[in-house]
This record gives C-alpha cells, structure tokens and sequence, in this order.
C-alpha cells in the first residue's frame, strides 16, 4: 500500500455550551481533520491541538506546520503506509505528538478500512460497550454547576468530572456532595496547582472522589509523588504522562494510581497501546481521557477504550454533550446503563458527513508526492 495523498483541513465547531478549565473559558473548538488515501480508501483522523497553547505546548498552527513541512514529506519520501511504521519513523522528530497522532490515526482508519476490519480488531479491543462520563467545566455559579449536572445524570452518565482551580474547589465539591451524596465523581485541575497548596489539596480527601487529576504541571511528577503518599483520594495523571517511559516513572515514583489516556497526548495509539500494556501488567487501571473531539476523533477513542484495562468510565460522552450537529451520521448517543456501542463497521465504523465538515472547515490543503 502506498499513500498516494493526503489532505489536511482546520475546521471549527461552535459548542452548546461553554467550557471553562483551569486556562480559561472557550466557546468553540479549531481542529485539524487529517485524511490519508491508498486505492481508493480513506482513513480519517484528528488533532487535538487547541488554538492556543494552554493545555499542552503545541497549538492547531504548530500542527500544521510540523505535518506540512516534516511529517508528510517523511510519509511520502520513505513510502511509509503501515501506521506503526509511521510512529516509529516519527520518533525522530521531537515532541509534536499531537500532530504525529493525527496522521498516525489517519493511517490506522486507512489500514482498518483496507482489510474490512474495525479499528479495535487490530489494537486488541474487547469491549463491544464503554462506560461513559461526563467532563464539566467550571461555571458562574455553583448553583448553575448543580443544575447541570443534574441533567447530565438525567440522561444517564455513569459518572461526573469536574474541572477545579484555586477558589472553585472544596466549595464545589461541597455543593455537588449535599444535593448528590452517593454519584461517582472526580475532579480536574489541569495543573492549576502547586507543592505549596498540598495541606488545601488534602481537603479533597473529604468527598469520597475516584480520584484527582493531575493538581500540579505537566513536568511535575515529582510534587505528585509527594502529594499521593499523603493522600488518600487516588492521583490520577494526563498531561504528565508523555509516552511509556514517562507512565513509567511516573508509576516507579508512586506518582500516580490510575492514568488518562489520550492518543493525542502521547503521540498516537501505538504508544497509547504501550502505556495501556505497562499499567496492566503493573495492575494499574487506566481509562480514557478526551479533548472535546468531533465524533470523528471520539470514534476513534471508542476503539480505544474497547481495550481490556480501561477500568473507569472515560470522559467519552454523546455527540450532543459537545455539538449542535457533529460531523458524523449517526451521531454517537449514550445507551442504557450509561455506556456507549463501540462501532462495528470497518475502520472508526463512523461516515463523516461532507456538507457539515464543508461548513465548518477554515483553510484546506492537498498534498501529494
Ligand atoms: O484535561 O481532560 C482534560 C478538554 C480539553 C482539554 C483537556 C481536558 C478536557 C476535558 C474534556 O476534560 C473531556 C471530553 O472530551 O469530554
Ligand atoms: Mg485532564
């Protein structure tokens, strides 16, 4: 098989609702679309790099930049066609994960369309439903945070992340626990803390959480290690944990007790796959993080979390908790008992729809050899 073009699009989708982090509060999603095409096939994929660079360092520019000008000559100059090919080929260049995820996910599409299988036969998928959370940003009030999530258990969502930060914390937890003492809940800092807030972080202890994402930055795992041997609740860690070697030292130094995995993050799924290995055989449980993707590249995490130690609800919702109209028919929609099907048909087993993707998209390039 050989790629004979590749196409990449910035399109951007409006959300329902706001959603506000630790960063700031955003009203609309810019992503890069990656398509990779052989004999008549085409594999889709997404990077998940934001506008700016507040969650990680990359930005949606930053990715087309590295794709345009390094890792699509590579695909084309070395004939590279396998996606384990492509991420290994693509460790030569440092950092940029997001932007080698979306081709490298692209190429998977592309190799599960091509031998008529879903994308979760070739990673060794098991699931044929996940359970599925909810992530809720911060609101204006506690109030207005209650109410939502409220309908958010309404429609049946196995569990409830929160976003925290310094002044939108304890209180909130305190607020949800009064009307809602028994719901699976969790909280997320995206590094909006530090070693100095340890005693304050501690508070947290008192909720009953599954576990507290990453209270501390990216490169911090460290602080973390001495955060988790006072802490009751378990630490969970996403930004710091980079590729295998990191989950790694990160697990030796008792840094963490349950990872988020995110394909983006680390670099692609075959890294994803690496990591999701090492905490299984560790006995750590992993689950599956998101970055407020279209359904194009939450099918793709579907797949993902088919696989055997994805042990909690993953921050994988309906099309309609994020879009007024997603970029894929049908649309991804929550089950009975909280759980998403993990598509059948081959591939992500999910049909982009050209006149929506049309209508979102900003800027379009062609490449070819
Ligand atoms: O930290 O998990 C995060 C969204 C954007 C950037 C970082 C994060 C998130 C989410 C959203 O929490 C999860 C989702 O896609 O539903
Ligand atoms: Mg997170």
């Amino acid at each position: 098989m050989t790629i004979e073009r590749i196409d990449l699009e910035i399109l951007r989708l409006p959300y329902v609702h706001f959603f506000e982090t630790s960063f700031g509060r955003s009203y609309d999603r810019t992503f890069i679309l990656v398509r990779a095409y052989a004999g008549g096939v085409c594999g889709f994929g997404e990077v998940v790099a934001e506008e700016a660079p507040l969650y990680s360092s990359e930005t949606t520019r930053t990715a087309w930049h590295i794709l345009q000008d390094f890792l699509i000559p590579m695909v084309f100059k070395e004939g590279i066609a396998d996606p384990e090919e492509f991420a290994r080929a693509a460790k030569k260049f440092r950092g940029h994960a997001m932007a080698k995820a979306g081709l490298e996910l692209a190429l998977w599409d592309l190799k599960a369309k091509t031998e008529g299988v879903p994308l979760n036969k070739l990673w060794g998928g098991v699931k044929a439903e996940i359970a599925a959370g909810v992530s809720c940003g911060i609101e204006d009030s506690f109030e207005d945070l209650v109410d939502r999530i409220g309908s958010y258990l309404a429609e049946g969502y196995q569990r409830i992340k929160i976003k925290i930060k310094p002044g939108w914390d304890v209180e909130a937890c305190a607020a949800i626990r009064r009307k809602y003492p028994d719901i699976a809940l969790q909280v997320d800092a995206n590094g909006a803390y530090a070693p100095a807030d340890i005693p304050h972080l501690k508070k947290l202890d008192d909720f009953g959480l599954i576990m507290v994402e990453q209270p501390f930055p990216p490169y911090d795992i460290w602080d973390h290690a001495k955060l988790q041997r006072d802490m009751a609740t378990p630490l969970c860690l996403d930004e710091s944990i980079l590729s295998e070697t990191t989950a790694r030292q990160a697990l030796e130094m008792g840094s963490c007790r349950i990872v988020n995995i995110k394909v983006g993050r680390v670099s692609g799924p075959a890294e994803a796959k690496k990591i999701h290995d090492l905490c299984q055989a560790q006995g750590v449980p992993v689950w599956c993080g998101g970055m407020l993707e279209s359904g194009i590249g939450r099918a793709h995490n579907l797949h993902l979390a088919s696989l055997p130690n994805f042990k909690f609800p993953n921050d994988l919702s309906a099309s309609n908790r994020y879009w007024k109209r997603d970029l894929i028919d049908p649309e991804i929609v929550l089950e009975k008992g909280g759980v998403i099907r993990v598509p059948t048909a081959p591939g992500i087993g999910v049909n982009p729809v050209e006149d929506r993707i049309r209508e979102a998209t900003v800027l379009r390039e062609t490449f070819t050899p």
